[in-house]
């Protein structure tokens, strides 16, 4: 029996034979191989309470009449060609790019205590983290996103047959014992007031961003102390993460607001983050420039602030949005040497190049930069 296991088959070659097919310590480390998402069958997800909180107020009502039906399709095709677009230039600077088996997205699943649709597998950012040569499905907070892991299980499996670690944050069960029913909107300048409970854990990898040792990560609307814990113990004494709160009403994700883009050099919000953290003292600070999206362009799931959501090649080279002049400017003055890729599209989708992407290999050890 144990024979007939797949995994006795042999690895599939990697790529620079020998090494560690999962190795990515930072955001900056020199990036080899990526994982970039797909929209197929994006759909609107089903409609649930733990979506108000982040969703811009003006999408709420075409969330709910929209749900479990699919985005429309001539923005699904521009994202996709916009995804090309992003391939073709990483393969180009030199990245092996990879991407999930899309997965049915509309049709109605249940557990013991609820029925979802899906959503996308347009950002592996949000599903799995990688910290060092492991990779770890999250339990997402988001129903309709609950098996959304699954388009990457190809990938998965052939990482762990060549070597990597895999693993998976608790199952979770997403009652509504989880959810705030008494939520209501602190509004933008309020304190926060997440609608996720401590019931159980739950966190999305995108609410954590990794220098080495230190993961520096936000409690959110996905993200709760529980889930932060099990992390923290799950990487055992060789890690610290660290729990940062910004200004922010409406947290989910870190990273349209503290983005480590170098040793030493650090973009933030302007306004979500009004004094550096203590931790980040003595790096080179620079406030993200005002995006510059119209209001015309539809955003359906953030903020414009995806100006900031841009992905380190290396700690010179930065993919950023070809249109977004001010960021091109900034990132040069801050010392980078920016990529332009168009992706404006693929942005209304609730992303941009950090979201779209999963480092799964960057060249580089376990350092501490603090
Ligand atoms: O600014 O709406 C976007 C984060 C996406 N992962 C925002 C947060």
């Amino acid at each position: 029996m144990l024979e007939t296991l797949p995994l006795h088959a042999p690895p599939p070659p990697s790529p620079r034979g020998g090494e560690r097919p999962v190795n990515s310590h930072t955001e900056w480390d020199p990036l080899e191989e990526v994982i970039v998402g797909i929209v197929d069958g994006a759909s609107f997800p089903t409609w649930h309470m733990s979506l108000p909180p982040v969703l811009p107020a003006a999408q709420h009502e075409t969330f709910r009449l929209r749900a479990g039906t699919p985005f429309p399709a001539e923005l699904v095709a521009a994202a996709r060609r916009e995804l090309e677009e992003f391939a073709h230039i990483l393969e180009a600077e030199g990245v092996r790019v990879r991407r999930p088996e899309p997965i049915p997205q509309r049709t109605t699943y249940s557990t013991l205590s609820w029925t979802s649709t899906g959503m996308y597998a347009a950002m592996p950012r949000d599903a799995l983290l990688v910290v060092g040569d492991e990779i770890i499905e999250c339990p997402m907070a988001w129903r309709s996103r609950y098996y959304e892991s699954l388009a990457y299980r190809p990938l998965l499996k052939e990482y762990f047959r060549a070597g990597a670690r895999w693993s998976a944050g608790p199952k979770p069960e997403l009652t509504d014992d989880q959810y705030d029913a008494g939520w209501v909107d602190p509004g933008d300048a309020g304190p926060q007031r997440l609608v996720i409970t401590e019931f159980e854990p739950t966190f999305d990898a995108a609410d954590f961003t990794r220098c080495g040792r230190d993961i520096i990560c936000q409690k959110s609307n996905v993200t709760n102390d529980f889930g932060i814990e099990w992390l923290r113990r799950h990487l055992g004494p060789e890690y610290r993460v660290h729990v940062l709160e910004f200004r922010d009403a409406h947290p989910m994700h870190i990273d349209a607001t503290l983005v480590p883009m170098a040793p030493g050099k650090l973009l933030v919000h302007p306004d979500r983050v009004p004094e550096v953290p203590a931790l980040f003292k003595g790096w080179d600070v620079m406030a993200a420039p005002r995006p510059v999206i119209p209001d015309a362009h539809p955003l359906f799931m953030t903020s414009k602030w995806l100006n900031m959501n841009v992905l380190m090649l290396d700690e010179q080279r930065v993919v950023v949005e070809r249109q977004d002049e001010p960021m091109i400017e900034a990132v040069k003055r801050f010392g980078f040497t920016p990529i332009p890729c168009n992706f404006r599209n693929f942005n209304s989708f609730g992303g941009s190049f950090h979201c779209a992407t999963l480092d799964v290999r960057r060249r580089g050890t376990l350092e501490t930069y603090f």
